[in-house]
């Protein structure tokens, strides 16, 4: 069958016609107004970025290439006796816009298994790294070190034509996704085991392996977890801090590895990717002050003394969704499959019922509703993966495939340097002045 590159080459002339068609019909018209509010406001809804992968609808949700979370668990090739989507699938969807079939989807999983193994001083600078150091700033180090190889960074250092840019960067993001479950396991393995690491299996998927690196490949329901976890972490459109960051970086010409290690450094933050992990410990926090089977007036002191306290409930709330989050419901019927009797999944469940409205009554908040790091962390601590501070790398395992999938059309289209434009508030206080 026909491989991702193959394919991606006869899709290229025909996507620079398409962008050059709707630039000459609608490249004069206007969006809309800016307001200086949204200037000083973090730039909320303001039209900035070209994304193809994915486009986020503050009712609905997320869509990959058009398709919902949903769509996806049913139209993409699954493993074996799986019933949750292959990641690999997922990737070939958000470069090509096209559903791959199995024999493409098992192609991918062979060749990023090919392409896992990391380089030696890679593997030695991670173990260096004091157990201290959070996982994620290590994840960041070691996706940094790999430009090291980069693909891209040579053939632009020998004088590459621009026009071909998108193979030795279609190279890279290959290598960096296929790479990305040894370092994270080796990060686990050197912070809370001992260290020693499994060998790959060529013959297994994308997720068998990462499971299998972080030691949990004994048990299937895990290795469904982390296809579904791969799944709906991958993209969420281009404005959140992860994937507009790499997108950003990327357009200095700055090769994938480079790209994707300052989006981690985005992903690190709190109100980002981190949200995984500073939910659980909320809970657990809860939980350690109202006990096992609190009553919903506990859940309600609880988040209203959060709330009091000047800190945000984690898990809640959205800069674009404006409704529950469908990665959230797609978590959530996996517990209902997988672990409905589990108590921290029904603690989660009791929250789900009472944050809310409180977020409601507060009257700050403009979406009350959990997003997809609300439940994650319940699913990950049932299969016995409770390192919370760990958590955040799964998700930058898994947002690796969004971004890459942009920066190969965006090199492959000639997207231009990313330079908006700025103000003081001297200089907008006069330009206003009078009008
Ligand atoms: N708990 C308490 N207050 C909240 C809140 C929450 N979960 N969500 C929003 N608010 C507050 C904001 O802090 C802000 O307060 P301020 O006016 O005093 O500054 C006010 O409500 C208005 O904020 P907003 O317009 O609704 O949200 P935003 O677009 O500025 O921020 C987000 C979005 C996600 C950062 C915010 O909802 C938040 O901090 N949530 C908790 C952290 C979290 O779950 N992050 C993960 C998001 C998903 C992801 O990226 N992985």
């Amino acid at each position: 069958p026909q491989s991702l590159k193959e394919r991606l080459a006869e899709l290229i002339p025909k996507e620079k016609e398409n962008v050059k068609a709707i630039r000459a019909e609608h490249g004069a018209k206007a969006f809309g107004q800016v307001t200086v509010d949204q200037v000083y406001g973090g730039m909320r809804g303001l039209p900035a970025l070209i994304w193809d992968g994915s486009v986020l609808d503050a009712n609905e949700g997320i869509r990959f290439r058009g398709k919902t979370i949903p769509e996806c668990q049913e139209l993409l090739p699954k493993a074996e006796g799986g019933t949750e989507p292959l990641p690999e699938a997922l990737f070939w969807l958000l470069v090509t816009g096209e559903v791959p079939t199995p024999e493409q989807t098992q192609a991918i999983s062979a060749e990023w298994a090919a392409r896992a193994e990391i380089p030696k001083f890679v593997e030695e600078l991670i173990d260096r790294c004091p157990p201290t150091l959070h996982p994620m700033s290590q994840f960041s180090l070691a996706v940094t070190a790999l430009n090291h190889d980069s693909a891209f960074a040579k053939a632009y250092q020998n004088g590459i034509s621009k026009s071909e840019y998108w193979g030795p960067v279609y190279e890279d993001c290959m290598d960096l996704i296929a790479k990305l479950p040894a370092i994270a396991g080796r990060i686990y393995r050197n912070v809370y085991g001992d260290g020693k690491l499994p060998a790959i299996d060529p013959t297994k998927d994308y997720s068998w392996n990462l499971a299998h690196l972080l030691g949990f490949a004994d048990k299937e329901a895990f290795i469904e977890l982390m296809r579904l976890y791969i799944v709906i972490h991958s993209d969420h459109e281009g404005g959140n801090v992860s994937a507009h960051t790499g997108k950003l970086v990327g357009s200095a010409l700055s090769d994938p590895f480079l790209s994707y290690a300052a989006a981690l450094n985005g992903l690190a933050g709190p109100l980002h990717g981190l949200a995984n992990q500073e939910v659980l410990l909320w809970v657990m926090k809860m939980r350690a002050q109202v006990g096992e089977d609190p009553s919903d007036e506990d859940i309600k002191n609880y988040v209203w003394a959060t709330l009091k306290s000047g800190q945000v409930i984690p898990g809640y709330g959205h800069a674009v969704l404006r409704k529950t989050d469908p990665r959230y419901m797609a978590q959530r019927a996996f517990a209902l499959k997988h672990l409905p009797d589990d108590p921290l999944f029904k603690l989660v469940g009791q929250i789900y019922n009472i944050a809310p409205g409180i977020l409601l009554e507060a009257g700050k908040a403009k979406n009350p509703w959990p997003n997809v790091d609300a439940h994650s962390g319940v699913l990950l601590t049932y299969y016995g993966l409770d390192q919370m501070q760990f958590y955040t790398v799964l998700f930058g395992v898994s947002r690796a495939f969004g971004v890459a999938a942009q920066l190969i059309w965006d090199r492959a289209l000639g997207a231009p340097l990313e330079r908006p434009k700025s103000y003081s508030s001297e200089a907008i206080k006069k330009m206003f002045a009078n009008k």
